[in-house]
């Protein structure tokens, strides 16, 4: 049986005890991994302290940049390897693996080290009261160590997203990544490696969070930051960790994201997109959507098209090239959307496709697999339109007029994203400027610039990660003011 253990220090070693890494295709146990305790985390901790005194606190900006260019040399090398380990993990389709999650685990690290080497620093020419005048001058200096704690969704895509920024600010790190998807946290170790980052740079543990390793990083005194994605419950708990050090936090966070689709969008664009948006990666992305409201005029049309394109969606193993959905992560989070769809029910929904747990007479049985689900004619108030359910699964409702979508678009706790589809830009723009999200895509979705703000307001998380801001919360900024 495969091991996957913790790295500390540049070693891998054990826990104190292990736990079983599950493929969500079949079921099976693909490995055991090594779940650290107190003592591994404080090993991780000071070894991340100690490489932060040292050469990695020392070198110059562009080494730093270069060697994050080659973290991702490395990764390409290894491509193959991290897709199988992700696919394996996550049971999302070989193909999306190989077009997003690995691609952007190479890109993070190249943004931020381009980014790093080119930013320039704020300064201010201040007049003084009696004529003379003073130079302020904010230089950028690392945190220290960052912990940081990832989902099973994405999972080597949203911990580089952090350990990129992280690193090229000059911070070491100590990551956790979910218990459901340690495979690739472990592998961007060799990569590490392989690029000649200092040992102790970047460390793992491995395990739960409440009473394990997610909790002892969080509440660790000698740990100077918090980066965390995750739902919104859990960063409620670890706000409460993180308030006796008085530690920063970044939070990316849970949604509940809606979709306007116009009478006037150009109609099968809109329906190609919105199923890309209902069911990539199963429904298991934040920015998924789970509220669709369409105008009337083309509400039976669109629930129509989307039914025929949530029906063409193929159901199989990861590894076939022709699968667009795989299973869900857990059977655990299988049971949860499942207990939404009989919810749904018992809230009045009208089930326009899918609804249940497909047969296929192989070992797929042994997996989590959902089928892809539609429904529509809930009241607003229902808490299927209202929670985060996080699998292939929407609600589409009419709507009459511009204020009423972006009224009840907005009419939600959490404020991740939005997709607004019209062929009317101006209207586009309009209503794009009144959504109350962090990010919102007009005839698109999860279109990504890694330059630009990215993070959500309310239940949906705390500050913006992405280009500059990411740079601006894995800094400690020093302002010098002088005299002249
Ligand atoms: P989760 O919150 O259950 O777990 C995330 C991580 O937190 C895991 O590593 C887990 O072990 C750890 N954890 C759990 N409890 C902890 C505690 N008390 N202290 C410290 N660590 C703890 O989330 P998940 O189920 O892995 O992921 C799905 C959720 O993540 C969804 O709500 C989704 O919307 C959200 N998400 C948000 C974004 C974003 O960018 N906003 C991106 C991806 C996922
Ligand atoms: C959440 O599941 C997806 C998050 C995506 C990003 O953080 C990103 O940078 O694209």
């Amino acid at each position: 049986m495969k091991r996957i253990q913790n790295y500390i220090d540049g070693r891998f070693v054990g826990g104190v005890r292990e736990f079983p890494d599950v493929n969500p295709a079949d079921g099976t146990v693909i490995a055991q991994v090594a779940e650290a305790g107190q003592e591994q985390v404080d090993e991780g901790v000071a070894a991340a302290r100690r490489a932060s005194q040292d050469e990695w606190g020392q070198i110059s900006v562009r080494e730093r940049a270069a060697r994050l260019h080659r973290v991702a040399d490395a990764i390409e090398k290894r491509f193959d390897c991290f897709v199988q380990a992700e696919v394996a993990d996550t049971g999302k389709p070989l193909s999306l693996a190989s077009r997003l999650d690995v691609p952007r685990a190479a890109a993070n690290f190249r943004v931020f080290a381009d980014l790093i080497k080119t930013v320039g620093i704020e300064s201010f020419q201040t007049e003084t009261a009696d004529g003379s005048s003073a130079l302020n001058y904010a230089i950028r200096k690392p945190l220290g160590v960052v912990g940081i704690i990832t989902p099973w969704n994405l999972p080597l895509l949203l911990l580089t997203w952090k350990v990129a920024p992280a690193l090229a600010c000059g911070n070491t790190v100590v990551v956790k990544p979910s218990e459901e998807t340690p495979a690739t946290a472990a592998l961007l170790a060799e990569a590490i490696q392989d690029a000649g980052i200092p040992q102790g740079v970047y460390n793992v543990v491995h395990g739960f969070g409440p009473g394990s390793a997610g909790e002892f990083l969080t509440r660790h005194a000698d740990v100077n930051a918090i980066t965390f994605t995750g739902e919104s419950r859990t960063g409620a708990a670890i706000l409460q960790s993180v308030a006796t050090t008085v530690k920063p936090v970044s939070f990316e966070l849970g949604g509940k994201n809606a979709a306007i689709v116009f009478g006037d969008c150009e109609f099968d664009a809109a329906v190609g997109g919105i199923a890309e948006a209902v069911f990539l990666n199963t429904g298991q992305v934040c920015l998924c959507c789970e509220r669709v409201y369409v105008e009337r005029r083309i509400f039976n049309a669109f629930v129509d098209a989307l039914k025929k394109k949530a029906e063409s969606l193929r159901l199989g193993w990861p590894s076939d090239p022709s699968t667009n959905l795989g299973p869900l992560i857990s059977a655990q989070h299988r049971d949860k959307v499942l207990s939404y769809y009989k919810l749904a029910e018992d809230e009045g929904a009208t089930l326009v496709t899918g609804g249940g747990v497909p047969a296929f007479g192989d070992g797929r049985d042994g997996g989590f697999y959902l089928q892809p689900t539609i429904y529509t004619g809930l009241a607003e108030s229902a808490r299927c339109v209202k929670e985060e359910i996080f699998g292939p699964v929407c609600h589409i409702a009419p709507f009459d007029s511009e204020e009423e979508a972006i009224a009840m678009a907005n009419d939600a706790k959490y404020g991740l994203a939005a997709s607004i589809w019209t062929g009317n830009l101006k209207r586009g723009h309009r209503v794009a400027q009144q959504m109350n999200v962090g990010i919102t895509w007009v005839n698109c979705w999860f279109l990504r610039d890694l330059r630009t703000p990215f993070g959500g307001a309310g239940l949906s998380g705390i500050g913006r990660e992405g280009g500059m801001h990411s740079l601006n919360f894995y800094s400690e900024l020093n302002n010098i003011c002088v005299q002249l």
